[in-house]
């Protein structure tokens, strides 16, 4: 009798450590703040180190009778601790994406930032503007090398090896193997386009080229590299009317209606008669005289000076298989940025500004 009171009271008290446990587990549960919190509970009460395996461990000391009782509940405790966890578990990480989508909310409708924009150089725009001038009187806009041989530079322009008036083109040669062409060149000018539009073949040549040119110059009005376009016009009967016609449509289109051209006479070995091409100063109006009645100080006497210009050579048509009793053509080139610094309104006063990539003035255009 003593020793089933004893068993009994011994229950009790197991029923009683574990309930107490139960309890515990539930008040720890409810104060974890967060997953790995609820994961240190678990193993804590759990664990094979954990409280409940203690306890069930003190079962052992139950008899066989009530043991099974006192096992079935700590089992339950288990299971019920562990769906409470997982339970808790899923509410803090829910709170977790709550709160992370409350921090990262993202307003698409919100104006965006702009990335900071760049624009096209201003000889880029020019280019363009003076392949849409010349387009709209026919002109195509042809592509030639830039590194070409000496006798598209040179010879085939009536200019014969060792001739003086080469000195004018202050050349960079190329150290790459010569052929029957001759050396090869960065070339000076953008005539070397001529012969290699004649060959050809298709009339009329109607072209205007627009590449890089190359001398050994360097100052307030040279640049090593520059840009030059190259008109070239090849029919019967074309005369030097039809030269001062393009040349006149080209400034007043480009620079505005109020200014003129001038031809001068001049001598170049590929156009015969050849002339220098000067417009009439924007600054001054072409009279050469400033607003405050002194001489004007970008031009001195009304002009300024762009380009060359001529009819061309015989010669030149025979090198590239044209025959100059039936054919007859002119010829132009200009300076891009000379040209460009004419415009209206622009005061640059050293051309190598163009090339020293300064933001500050670049992001004036
Ligand atoms: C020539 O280059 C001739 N090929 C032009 C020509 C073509 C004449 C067709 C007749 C028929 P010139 O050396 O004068 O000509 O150069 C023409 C223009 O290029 C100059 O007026 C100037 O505007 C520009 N230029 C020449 N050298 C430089 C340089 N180093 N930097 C900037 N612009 C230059």
């Amino acid at each position: 009798m003593t020793a089933i009171i004893l068993f009994d009271s011994l229950l009790g008290y197991m029923l009683d450590k574990l309930k107490a446990l139960k309890k515990e587990i539930e008040k720890a549960a409810d104060k974890a703040k967060d997953i790995s919190g609820l994961e240190q509970l678990e193993i804590e009460y759990l664990g094979r180190k954990g409280k409940l395996t203690a306890l069930l461990k003190d079962l052992s000391s139950l008899s066989k009778d009530v043991r099974p009782k006192a096992g079935a509940m700590a089992n339950q405790i288990k299971q019920e601790s562990l769906k409470l966890f997982e339970l808790k578990k899923g509410e803090l990480g829910g709170a977790v994406f709550e709160s992370l989508a409350d921090k990262e909310r993202e307003d698409v409708t919100e104006p965006g930032i702009r990335p900071p924009q760049g624009h096209l150089h201003i000889m880029t725009q020019a280019i363009r503007e003076i392949t849409e001038i010349f387009n709209k009187i026919g002109f195509v806009r042809a592509r030639y090398p830039e590194v070409d041989w000496d006798w598209y530079a040179f010879e085939s322009l009536n200019m014969p090896p060792d001739h003086p008036a080469r000195d004018e083109w202050e050349t960079f040669f190329m150290d790459a193997p010569t052929s029957k062409k001759g050396k090869m060149v960065l070339t000076p000018h953008t005539s070397n386009a001529q012969v290699r539009e004649l060959e050809r073949g298709e009339f009329p040549v109607r072209m205007i080229n627009i590449a890089k040119c190359y001398r050994r110059q360097s100052d307030i009005t040279h640049v090593p590299m520059f840009h030059q376009f190259e008109g070239l016009y090849v029919d019967k009967d074309v005369s030097i009317s039809h030269l001062r016609g393009t040349l006149d449509y080209f400034a007043k289109a480009f620079f505005g209606p109020d200014r003129a051209i001038r031809l001068r006479p001049h001598h170049f070995r590929f156009t015969e008669p050849s002339f220098e091409i000067d417009i009439s100063c924007g600054v001054c109006g072409g009279t050469g005289v400033a607003a405050d009645k002194t001489k004007c100080r970008v031009c001195k006497q009304g002009w300024l000076e762009l380009g060359g210009a001529g009819m061309v050579h015989p010669n030149v048509l025979k090198a590239g298989k044209v025959d100059p009793k039936k054919y007859s053509g002119f010829a132009f080139g200009w300076g891009l940025e000379r040209t460009y610094m004419m415009k209206e309104g622009m005061k640059i006063d050293d051309i190598r500004i163009l090339y020293k990539n300064d933001m500050r003035f670049l992001k004036q255009f």
